[in-house]
């Protein structure tokens, strides 16, 4: 569709693959995880050392960065990248998603979404056209359509109403984009869990045609059983030859899952957000590191990590500076999850392109049945 964006499957294992998106900003590696920099910064890190994880793209959220500092303030200091110092690509979700989290602050209509800001209470809408603007000016590589995301469990008359107008945004997102050589956009499926549903939803993004298909309306309450029974079918629904995005999601199960399922593309905020309140995700499971029985262990948070939390630090040290609420505490468990995250998403590229998958997803469980870690 757009040059210098395309898409290659290198290798298939069952459902998954393993390939290359390539941008104008980079290639990024899929299986890919991406880190959320929702506020024009992974909280807690350098971009430097987001890249030294091993990330090769962003995700940026249009909803705060229009509250602040304003698109149009970043589109004068010369877009997203150079205004946080991220020269690879990023991916801008449209919106729609986190204006829903604002609950009784929004108002829905055909047109779009009215709400007070979170910051200051000032009103603002966003529309598909205005998202598309919005994200034209932040520089994204990969602009994401305007959609609506009902919280699970709801009726599926109401999950059936806000597909088909979610799929009428796509359209109006997609005349809105118009056609910029080099930045992708994606369409976003939708349906709850209701299989009639999410083939209806992608018969209608596939019949606009988009660069990349996400996988929305997932990870809001429906449970991991619920999630895997429609990415059972949902991959399966959109182009071969094009990535599948599932938005949102999420610990380190639920990503080895979808990748089995042929997911391509994933983004959460669990492994930024969970480091600063002490969780730590590491090959054996997950430990708290504030839990008292760390504050005399010499051990590293994982033996075989070779971030710098676990190459410089015993957990004794982590505890300590947690407990302290020193500020190194959250940069050193975010370098870490972010790195277990990169290491993950890579062994599942190795794993696919050498057709042993199975036995990777084996050992992944296996290594966590230990218990205490
Ligand atoms: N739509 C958008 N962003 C999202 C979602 C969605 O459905 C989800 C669902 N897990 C996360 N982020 N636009
Ligand atoms: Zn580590």
């Amino acid at each position: 569709m757009s040059d210098r964006f395309s898409f290659a499957v290198n290798a298939r294992d069952g459902q998954a693959r393993t390939g290359v998106l390539q941008t104008m900003r980079g290639d990024i590696r899929t299986p890919a995880f991406m880190p959320v920099g929702t506020a024009a910064t992974v909280k807690a890190m350098l971009p430097e050392s987001v890249r030294e994880t091993g990330a090769d793209i962003l995700l940026g959220n249009t909803y705060h960065l229009m509250l602040r500092p304003g698109a149009e303030r970043i589109a004068r200091f010369g877009g997203l990248h150079d205004f946080m110092n991220w020269q690879h690509p990023i991916l801008t979700d449209s919106g729609g998603f986190q204006v829903m989290s604002l609950g009784p602050l929004r108002k829905l209509t055909e047109e779009g979404v009215t709400f007070a800001s979170h910051i200051d209470g000032s009103r603002h809408e966003l529309t598909p056209e205005r998202s598309m603007e919005i994200q034209r000016l932040l520089g994204s590589d990969i602009v994401m359509a305007f959609d609506e995301c009902p919280a699970l469990p709801a009726t599926e008359e109401s999950v059936a109403d806000s597909m088909r107008r979610s799929m009428r945004w796509a359209q109006r997102s997609r005349d809105a984009f118009g056609d910029r050589p080099g930045h992708a956009l994606f369409g976003i499926m939708q349906g709850g869990v209701t299989r009639e549903l999410r083939e209806e939803s992608a018969q209608a993004l596939t019949g606009i045609g988009f660069d990349g298909y996400a996988i929305g309306g997932l990870a809001v309450g429906e449970g991991q059983e619920a999630m895997f029974g429609v990415l059972d079918y949902a991959p399966g629904l959109l182009p071969q030859d094009k990535p599948r995005y599932l938005m949102g999601v999420g610990k380190p199960d639920d990503i080895v899952g979808a990748v089995q399922r042929g997911v391509d593309m994933m983004d959460c905020v669990l492994p930024s957000r969970s480091g600063r309140t002490g969780q730590a995700w590491t090959r054996r499971g997950q430990l708290n590191i504030k839990n008292a029985r760390h504050q005399d262990d010499p051990r590293p948070l994982d033996e075989d990590c070779t971030c710098p939390a676990c190459r410089s630090y015993s957990r004794a040290y982590l505890h300590h500076v947690f407990r302290a609420g020193e500020m190194i505490s959250g940069m050193l468990l975010t370098w870490h999850n972010l790195h277990y995250y990169q290491d993950l998403m890579g062994g599942l590229r190795d794993a696919i392109s050498q057709g042993r998958l199975n036995d990777f997803i084996a050992d992944f469980h296996a290594m966590r049945a230990g218990g205490d870690i």
